[in-house]
């Protein structure tokens, strides 16, 4: 046994998007490629001597081989220990939660989240940093620019050691302690949630239905909602992890989950159903014949933490990504608490966090979370409405019923053109900045424009700045419309366009939200030109 130094040359691309770097598992698959990312992330790092690494991923295809080229590459760079989860596996939360527990230096993340899986399908690694979060963008820059002049990565050419059996091994001199995925995780949430409460609400009878999709949530949510909690068994569907996802697209929203939303709107549905995506930071919320969007759920949540013992002693400030509607402010303006609004990403919310400024984060894309970890976290967020449903006794419509009655309604529905050729969909981002300075003032039938602008981040902990991260179109009443192009897609580009409009009086407060929003929908494609660029004339997935 001993340690390699081998030649390489470096691949174009490896830049980090919004979570990490993303791409076709053929591409991974090429010699070298993921040994030269690892590699770059290990030299900005600098000397990990005597440090702890977190290792583990959504158990996507392709996540055994990673993990073991990562583990070998650990010991040639002097690492002490690895802690990695059980078979590769471990969810993002969890990386986070065991990364903070442990005082390791950092973690790496194998996973392409809610993009599909298997041989065709993507595969992702993102470097995590000391705190439990996504490294901030100085850092992933630094990676990217270290993969653009790598000449050589240093491996160990020890056997491949056994991932699947609990216990501590070597490589080289650095131990390897493979962990229960699930063990620390679940500890953390018995420690933020009333767990007699929740047990006690099963016990009454109470049915609910978790859909894992087939990815790595499955393993926590059986443990802690059948196991610890009692939840008939059952309770989880599609709760093994396959490499494949089953052939579905992990991603936790009406489209994609609509194998739980028909189970939600059958007549004897359960009283609460919930799904996550593939590495398990996302989550959705459904009631009987009734779904909660995110943006809403982050807002009820925010307004009822007290039910939760990890939240008695109250927020101390509201996180939310610019897109994400404006429920979750009229809550933060209510408790006289600050609300923060940062670029679309969890990597933003991590100094806010750390400063404690914020308690809880939240997206519009099924994501939610708080100071517990520093990711979001699908099953924190299952656990959250759980425990607000035991303590109230109200069912999900009424929660949300009611907190429009006192709050409001933010209407907000978001439109993906998914696959859209790239030249085009900039070329539409680029049309639109020269729009900006033309569109204050403007009367465009409904609405007149307040302000237009292309979003610009300064970080009010480090300083540090993002630009260019969404144009947005502001009305008068408060309405948005936002356009911006996802960074964690690996084909062509997809274009989304978030869309919302506030509405006062309960008595138009049951509307079908596209019916609701559809003078805005009218004017970001008159002002946006999606069917010119696009060649589409409606988005591909509407949530
Ligand atoms: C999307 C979401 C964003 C989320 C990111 C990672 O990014 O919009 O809110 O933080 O995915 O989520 P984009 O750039 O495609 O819009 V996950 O669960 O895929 O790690
Ligand atoms: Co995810």
């Amino acid at each position: 046994m001993s340690i390699q130094t081998v030649a390489t040359k470096a691949f174009p691309g490896q830049r980090p998007g919004t979570s990490g770097l993303r791409k076709k598992v053929t591409i991974f698959q090429q010699p070298s490629y993921l040994e030269n990312f690892v590699q770059s992330v290990f030299d900005t790092l600098g000397d990990c001597a005597g440090k702890t690494l977190v290792l583990g991923g959504d158990g996507r295809f392709h996540n055994r081989e990673a993990v073991q080229t990562i583990l070998h590459m650990a010991a040639a760079h002097g690492y002490a220990k690895v802690l990695v989860g059980q078979g590769g596996i471990l969810s993002t939360p969890a990386v986070s939660c065991v990364i903070r527990k442990h005082g390791a230096l950092g973690g790496i993340v194998l996973s392409a989240s809610h993009n599909p899986g298997g041989p065709d399908g993507d595969f992702g690694i993102k470097y995590n940093i000391a705190a439990g979060g996504p490294a901030p963008e100085s850092v992933t820059e630094a990676i990217f620019h270290r993969t653009e002049s790598i000449r050589q990565y240093r491996i160990s050419d020890a056997p491949a050691i056994d991932i699947d059996r609990l216990g501590v091994s070597r490589i080289e001199q650095m131990e390897v302690e493979v962990i229960d995925p699930v063990a620390d995780y679940a500890e953390l949430m018995r420690r933020l949630f009333d767990f007699d409460a929740i047990k006690a609400l099963f016990g009454r009878g109470f049915r609910m239905c978790f859909d894992g999709m087939h990815a790595v949530s499955g393993p926590y949510a059986k443990t802690i909602l059948e196991g610890m909690l009692g939840a008939p068994a059952g309770t989880v569907i599609n709760g093994v992890p396959l490499e494949d996802f089953g052939g579905h697209h992990p991603d936790p929203n009406p489209v994609n989950a609509a194998q739980l939303i028909a189970i939600m709107a059958a007549d004897d549905a359960p009283d609460f159903g919930a799904a996550s995506d593939g590495d398990g930071d996302r989550n959705m919320i459904v009631g009987r014949k009734f779904d909660v969007t995110p943006s809403d759920s982050l807002a009820v949540l925010a307004a009822n933490a007290a039910v939760a013992p990890g939240y008695r002693a109250g927020l101390k400030g509201i996180a939310r990504s610019m897109p994400t509607s404006r429920a979750a402010d009229r809550v933060a303006d209510a408790l006289g608490i600050p609300c923060y609004e940062t670029p679309t990403g969890w990597k933003f919310f991590g100094t806010l966090l750390d400063a404690g400024k914020a308690t809880l984060c939240g997206e519009e894309s099924y994501g939610t979370g708080s100071d517990h970890i520093r990711e979001k976290d699908g099953l924190w967020a299952v656990l959250f409405w759980l425990n607000l449903l035991a303590a109230s006794g109200k069912s999900v419509e009424q929660l949300v019923g009611e907190h429009w009655a006192r709050f409001g309604r933010n209407y907000y529905s978001r439109h993906d053109y998914e696959g859209v050729e790239a030249a085009a969909a900039n070329e539409l981002m680029a049309s639109l900045r020269i729009k900006l300075a033309t569109l204050a003032g403007q009367d465009l039938g409904h609405y007149v424009v307040d302000f237009a602008d292309d979003f610009d981040y300064t970080d009010p902990v480090d300083g540090s700045h993002a630009t260019q991260q969404g144009i947005r179109i502001v009305m008068t009443d408060g309405s948005r419309i936002v356009y911006r192009l996802s960074g964690t897609g690996t084909e062509g580009a997809t274009l989304r366009v978030y869309l919302e409009r506030y509405e006062a009086d309960p008595a138009y407060h049951h509307l079908p939200t596209q019916q609701a929003l559809s003078a805005l929908i009218l004017i970001a494609e008159q002002v946006g030109g999606i069917t010119g660029w696009t060649g589409r004339a409606r988005p591909t997935v509407t949530t």
